[in-house]
């Protein structure tokens, strides 16, 4: 019934646009979204990849959400490749999707396809990570952390660990993909912070990528070549979970030998937080889903969102995550 009412409506509003009224509301074979032609919004969603456990509950609330939103979700896995997300870009473009949403895997070099967006009337949300356009009518809005801010509390747990210390601090770093929003402003943040005092020592920072394999194999060379680490701080759980092999492997006591802060707070990151291999998690919700498709409906509706979005998050300690565990969502 409610299909039929739908189509016999549609019918009456493209005649009316035929007939050279031209007022909106209908769409056409040239305006987005002309798809079906129902009512219901059609969304192309360009993912980082699958890296991380972080990137997986994100995937799965993206998913989820879309679904209960009622929104038609084309979901694009980039494999941590920027041009594979242009690619999916342009492809939703052609399709006229409503909506574009993505994870930009690095900040830089969107500007292009972004333009292409913008001239094909679709409106794009960027959720997650951020891109370093100086032009910011290139996108609706940003909904995702603030990174530096989680770079300084980690930097905050590690002055106040050390403060009645005199020693020299020697830290190693573990960066995410490089070029990208969370690495290059966590390892800001952090700095920032510890920069205060002269006996916090950066003595190696090199990416890991975000994943676990490569944590441990950047970590087994820092290892290697630094006999007196202090503290490790990652970027994110994974790697930091890579990194506690390597240092188990390398006979020392994660937690312990090397201090361990990481960022993320997944389910794999609470656990060793819970069982002492990492000293502290400053989180970053993976949980966007929900706030996404709120801000698409708006977004599509053509009504003013927000231009940015900061998702709310805590910080745990080791007796923190004992509590937090059990109702951990992800
Ligand atoms: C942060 C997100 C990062 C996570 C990593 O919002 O982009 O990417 O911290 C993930 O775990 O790989």
């Amino acid at each position: 019934m409610f299909k039929r009412m739908s189509a016999l409506l549609l019918v009456g509003a493209t005649v009316m646009t035929m007939a050279g009224c031209g007022s909106g509301g209908t769409t056409s074979a040239s305006q987005p979204g002309s798809g079906g032609g129902d009512d219901k919004i059609t969304m192309g969603f360009s993912q980082v990849g699958a890296e991380s456990g972080w990137r997986t509950a994100n995937t799965k609330s993206v998913q989820e959400s879309a679904k209960t939103a009622g929104i038609e979700l084309k979901f694009s896995d980039a494999q941590q490749k920027q041009e594979n997300q242009i690619k999916a870009i342009r492809s939703f473009i052609q399709q006229k999707v409503d909506v574009i949403a993505f994870s930009p895997v690095v900040e830089s070099g969107w500007d292009t396809v972004l333009k292409e967006a913008k001239n094909a009337k679709i409106p794009v949300i960027l959720t997650d990570r951020a891109v370093d356009s100086a032009d910011t009518s290139l996108y609706k809005t940003f909904l995702g952390s603030d990174f530096v801010e989680e770079g300084r509390k980690a930097g905050k747990w590690l002055v106040e660990e050390y403060k009645d210390s005199t020693e020299t601090v020697n830290i190693v770093e573990l960066q995410g993909t490089t070029g990208s929003a969370p690495a290059n402003d966590r390892k800001a943040g952090f700095a920032e912070v510890i920069g205060a005092d002269a006996k916090f020592k950066v003595i190696a920072s090199q990416t890991g990528d975000f994943t676990r394999a490569k944590g441990k194999e950047v970590m087994e060379a820092f290892l290697k070549s630094n006999p007196d680490i202090d503290v490790l701080y990652a970027h994110n759980d994974d790697m930091g979970l890579g990194a506690i092999e390597a240092i188990e492997g390398a006979g020392k006591v994660p937690g312990k030998d090397i201090k361990i802060i990481t960022v993320d707070a997944v389910k794999d990151g609470m656990q060793a937080l819970a069982d002492g291999k990492i000293n502290y998690i400053v989180e970053c919700s993976p949980l966007l889903g929900p706030q996404l498709m709120d801000l698409a409906k708006k977004v599509v509706a053509g009504e003013q969102v927000p231009t940015r979005v900061v998702t709310e998050e805590t910080t745990f300690t080791q007796e923190q995550a004992k509590q937090a565990l059990p109702t951990r969502q992800y």
